[in-house]
């Protein structure tokens, strides 16, 4: 077994914290890293009120620009809120529900694919929580055309970086609890598209027993690497104990541990999972990751592969602050048990 951790954490981590934005917040995280016009992006979530009890519809994505995807550079307004989804949905919902039916939209991925960015997000309404989909030739990510909406439950939707066999390729989580009697035991699964507007071929992927350090439900994180050897592919798997309750500033019990996995998917068909790590990819230790709003939690939402073979993967931690960990290509590749 390989001893040496797969990742280092950067010695400035968290790389992003609340007292960098330039807006009222308690916390910033979850955040889709891509690369964009010879710079790197981050669309990343804030939550603001309360440290105790942030207020939902004070939840908005900001916008970062870095050169060398260590120092950001934040633009001073947010980029996106609930409020731009209202909009987008007016027709549907503004006579029959009212725009109260969108409570608050958050956790963004970024995919540039053709020279086109993709933005994908998370967004609760009153009946069900939904995942949308946006894209942007804009230089200054600003404006976006709005592709998709998906069905309740979905959530933590991610785009694969090219199209494969001609389609678009998105990772999804949905949460089946009828059959799961409640449990939240959810999978990850995957779906492509023509033209990222209807989607379908909806498949079961990864399921969550089949990941040796979850006992409850898993879902996608980053968008993919691509390798000679198969698509390597982050997720988080969630291990629930109630006997040790982490520490949260959330006043609820918080028992979640999120943890980062990392499995290879084939290159032709990536609805294969040819591969996985089975020790975790990361795992909450840092004082910024066991601490904060939801302690014990690893989010990844953003995978990059730089030309010397290290490999940044960007983190949201304790649902607070965004972490940023390294490590080599080899060296994960290395680490995937072939199934
Ligand atoms: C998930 C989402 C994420 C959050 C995670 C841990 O269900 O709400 O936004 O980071 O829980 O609290």
């Amino acid at each position: 077994m390989n001893t040496k951790p797969l990742l280092q954490r950067r010695s400035n981590n968290p790389i992003l914290q609340d007292s960098d934005i330039p807006w009222d917040c308690m916390s910033v995280f979850n955040a889709g890293i891509s690369k964009w016009n010879g710079q790197y992006v981050m669309l990343f979530r804030t939550d603001s009120g309360p440290k105790d009890a942030p207020i939902p519809a004070l939840t908005r994505i900001g916008l970062a620009h870095s050169k060398d995807g260590y120092t950001w550079e934040i633009e001073k307004e947010p980029v996106f809120d609930r409020d731009k989804i209202r909009v987008w949905l007016k027709d549907q919902y503004e006579e029959r529900f009212g725009s109260e039916e969108i409570v608050r939209v958050y956790d963004p991925r970024i995919t540039v694919i053709d020279g086109e960015a993709y933005f994908c997000f998370a967004f609760d309404t009153e009946h069900g929580v939904r995942g949308g989909i946006a894209k942007t030739t804009d230089q200054n990510l600003r404006s976006w055309e709005l592709l998709h909406l998906s069905l309740p439950e979905n959530r933590n939707m991610v785009l694969f970086p090219e199209r494969v066999n001609g389609k678009l390729v998105r990772l999804d989580r949905p949460f089946p609890l009828y059959f799961n009697g409640g449990k939240e035991s959810f999978d990850i699964w995957m779906s492509n598209s023509s033209n990222g507007t209807e989607w379908g071929d909806h498949r079961l992927l990864l399921a969550s027993e089949e990941v040796p350090f979850a006992n409850a439900k898993i879902g996608p994180g980053a968008p993919p690497i691509k390798t000679e050897r198969g698509w390597l592919t982050t997720f988080h798997a969630v291990e629930i104990n109630n006997e040790k309750p982490l520490n949260a500033w959330s006043p609820h019990p918080w028992t979640k541990e999120y943890i980062a996995g990392l499995m290879l998917l084939d290159l032709e068909n990536p609805a294969k999972v040819i591969g996985m790590c089975r020790e975790p990819l990361l795992r909450a230790e840092t004082e910024y990751e066991l601490d904060g709003f939801r302690g014990g939690v690893i989010f990844p939402g953003g995978f990059l592969l730089e030309d010397d073979g290290t490999v940044k993967m960007y983190y949201g931690a304790a649902d607070t602050v965004v972490g940023l960990a390294e490590g080599k290509l080899e060296d994960l590749l290395n680490a995937i048990e072939l199934f």
